[in-house]
């Protein structure tokens, strides 16, 4: 395994060959974060609070300041196939900017259909462009699952009537690394739940590349910054998960976060929503909370700018970073019980192993036994 040291080494060499790189933009860093009214001192907390979240140690907070100062040096490819463009909004809609929706801003972003002023012909030419300009350098971030049925003409994008099947196949050639933002270009999302008509896949089937994969429908946007953090430090991906995710983000199930946990361990459940368990705040596990189950950082990272997230604000979470979550683990509002999940029994022992680490078993069990000890006293 590498060390801390070799890593740090390497972030360093990385740094160095970035500086001699051509800044893309006219004003720094600095001056970007000053205009908006955000401080040297704000910007090294969030260096160290980044560096805490890719649980690195904190000496490494020099060098993501560092990186986040020559994030104009890494060109960004950013495609949009079959979404509703929810991670982009995670990201970029806030009426305050803060400082991971600046960096985004900061970084080379070559082409993104959302935000690029460009159209047509234009937009089509300024992409052609980006892909040979930086053949080889640039990293490629998709949002949205790949329809594959019919030729992947379910979906064309651009002038040139393009599927999404070809652009994502074209631009994934020549990239440095490639990033499915979200759980549609990463599992196929809700496009592919069944029947998917339109063969809706995630990016890695169609490609024979390495693919990270940030689930989450959205995911928040640390996630996404963090791990462009990660790639402009290194130029390489972090360590991943079975399922292709950033281990320091998607490395714990929300339920061991949560912070209706405790009650979950009493056994204090909603029995339906607007009742007196859940104005105390009450565990949502009867509503159909897939918590259990899923892993990703909402309940520490929240979204928003950390203001909130979905079990705070009241409902379960349904699992939406997990693949085949939108057949898997609906109904949503019901908890999964016996139902069978990724093909293996969810309350079985095997599942444990195999899909949620072996402490998963206990809480599973645990989470049946509770409900059992509350409905004997009634
Ligand atoms: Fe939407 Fe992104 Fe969900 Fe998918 O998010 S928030 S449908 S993960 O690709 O735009
Ligand atoms: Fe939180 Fe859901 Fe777990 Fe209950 S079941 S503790 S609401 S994650
Ligand atoms: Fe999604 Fe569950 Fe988080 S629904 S946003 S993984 S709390």
């Amino acid at each position: 395994m590498e060390t801390h040291e070799a890593l740090y080494q390497q972030g360093l060499a990385r740094i160095e060959q970035l500086r001699k790189q051509k800044p893309r933009h006219s004003e720094t860093l600095q001056q970007k974060l000053e205009q908006n009214g955000i401080t040297r001192r704000d910007f090294m907390k969030w260096s160290a609070s980044v560096t805490a979240m890719l649980a690195l140690p904190l000496p490494f907070s020099t060098l993501v300041a560092e990186a986040a100062e020559l994030a104009d040096r890494v060109p960004l490819v950013w495609l949009h196939m079959a979404e509703c463009t929810g991670c982009t909004e995670s990201l970029i809609r806030t009426t305050t900017p803060n400082i991971s929706t600046l960096i985004f801003d900061y970084v080379s972003l070559e082409y993104q259909e959302t935000l690029m002023a460009a159209a047509g012909w234009q937009a089509e030419e300024n992409l052609e462009r980006a892909l040979s300009a930086y053949k080889g350098s640039y990293l490629l971030a998709i949002e949205g699952a790949v329809p594959t049925a019919n030729n992947g003409n379910f979906l064309t994008v651009g002038c040139k009537g393009h599927t999404g099947l070809h652009i994502v196949k074209e631009a994934a050639k020549d990239a440095a690394a490639i990033l499915s933002v979200g759980t549609c270009a990463a599992f196929g999302g809700i496009q592919a739940a069944a029947p998917n008509p339109t063969g809706a896949v995630g990016v890695s089937e169609v490609i024979d590349k390495p693919v990270i994969n940030l689930g989450g429908c959205p995911p928040n946007e640390t996630n996404i910054v963090g791990t462009l953090m990660y790639f402009i430090m290194f130029g390489k991906l972090p360590a991943l998960d079975m399922f292709n995710r950033p281990k320091w983000a998607y490395g714990a199930r929300v339920h061991d976060n949560c912070e209706r946990r405790g009650h979950f361990d009493a056994g204090e459940f909603v029995e339906e929503f607007g009742d007196q368990a859940a104005k105390d705040g009450y565990c949502l596990y009867k509503l159909g909370c897939k918590g259990p189950y899923t892993y990703n950082n909402c309940p520490t990272e929240r979204f928003n700018h950390h203001t909130s997230w979905p079990v705070l604000a009241g409902h379960g979470c349904i699992g939406c970073s997990e693949p085949d979550f939108w057949d898997e683990m609906a109904d949503f509002e019901k908890p999964l019980g016996r139902k069978l999940l990724h093909g293996l029994d969810a309350t079985s022992d095997t599942i444990g192993a195999v899909i949620l680490g072996a402490t998963a078993v206990g809480i599973g069990a645990h989470a049946v036994a509770s409900i059992f000890a509350k409905s004997e006293e009634e």
